[in-house]
């Protein structure tokens, strides 16, 4: 008997097509241009130490030039990727001020899906040789098939979102992502350039022991908030509960779904709507979070009910295991 073949992301989104409500390849196709896309950016994530040496040695930036700052790059990468496939009839990204409608002069805006992406989330990490990652989110357009995308297209609520995931550059690089169906995990072989599904059906713990928050913040917190970090440090029970903070959301989540834990970047006196963006890193983080049975939440709500009003919106979030999540927003709900 031949030992079973673990399966390939390519062989696993196909397999996974003709479940999807609507079968006509557009989905599969558009998932495969972020399987390539993310390819293309690990390899550069993984060079990013040497930068300075390759330029030293003239293989690169000959005319002195400053080397391209990978967020920038890794923007590049995952708009020139989704526009030459012509998957998709519309961009959004946390890079760019305004959306880009695509349209290719024989398909007339026949493109029926939106994507908005983080290219490289917490991006300050790459100096220090941290892990980073890319988030995604995936939208059936809301106006007309065959006429120009409009914003209307991008400020759906999280609840309407067709397929989320993440790449994480790390000590593995991973795509993570969902279709509605449940969270899988991918993890890619660099000597075959193959993703290998390593991680089915992911699962945060009910509960954990992990809280992750920028404590440097504390005293910018509304109360409620203090009294939670305050309660994760009790001797009490299982308490106190073990800090982690990388401050890189796709790594913090990451860790959290498969040890257990709640992240947090909530509001502060010195950011009314906290930090991170609603279309391009909360709600694809919600979806997941969501699928893998955990909790997303901005403190009181839903982060998936909530209706964005423009591109690059904040709000504060809460996301990780059901039962902290739900703790941290009895805090809150305190007078
Ligand atoms: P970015 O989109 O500018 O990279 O910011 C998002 C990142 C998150 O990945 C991370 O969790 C957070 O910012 C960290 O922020 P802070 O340094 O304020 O704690
Ligand atoms: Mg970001």
């Amino acid at each position: 008997m031949f030992e079973k073949q673990h399966r390939t992301l390519g062989e696993f989104i196909i397999a996974n097509q003709n479940s999807f409500q609507y079968t006509s390849g557009e989905l599969s196709r558009l998932l495969n241009g972020i399987r390539l896309a993310a390819k293309v950016v690990n390899h550069e994530v993984n060079k990013a130490g040497l930068v300075d040496i390759i330029g030293a040695a003239g293989e690169t930036n000959i005319q002195g030039e400053n080397q391209q700052k990978l967020d920038v790059l890794a923007n590049e990468k995952f708009i020139q990727t989704l526009k030459n496939r012509e998957i998709v009839c519309g961009i959004a990204s946390e890079e760019e001020d305004d959306f880009i409608s695509i349209n290719s002069f024989d398909k007339q805006h026949q493109n029926k899906y939106v994507v908005l992406i983080d290219p490289l989330d917490g991006s300050s990490n790459i100096d220090v040789n941290v892990s980073v990652g890319t988030i995604f989110s995936i939208y059936r357009r809301v106006t007309p098939v065959g006429t120009p995308v409009t914003l209307e297209d991008f400020l759906q609520p999280g609840k309407n979102q067709i397929a989320a995931g993440y790449i994480i550059y790390g000590t593995s690089t991973m795509l993570v992502y969902t279709t509605g169906d449940g969270v899988n995990g991918f993890t890619l072989n660099p000597a075959l350039g193959t993703f290998y599904l390593s991680h089915p059906d992911m699962q945060f713990p009910e509960t954990g022991k992990i809280y992750s928050v920028n404590e440097g913040n504390y005293i910018h917190f509304p109360q409620g908030v203090k009294d939670y970090i305050k309660y994760c440090q009790m001797e009490e029970g299982d308490r106190p509960y073990t800090s982690r903070y990388i401050g890189s959301l796709v790594s913090d989540f990451h860790r959290n779904m498969i040890k257990g834990g709640i992240y947090m970047y909530p509001k502060s006196s010195k950011a009314q709507n906290g930090k991170l963006r609603l279309l391009y890193e909360c709600n694809p983080m919600a979806f997941l979070a969501e699928q893998a049975n955990g909790k997303a939440s901005d403190g009181f709500q839903r982060i998936m009910d909530i209706q964005p009003t423009e591109l690059h919106q904040r709000v504060p979030f809460f996301c990780g295991s059901k039962k902290m999540v739900e703790k941290a927003e009895e805090f809150m709900a305190k007078p």
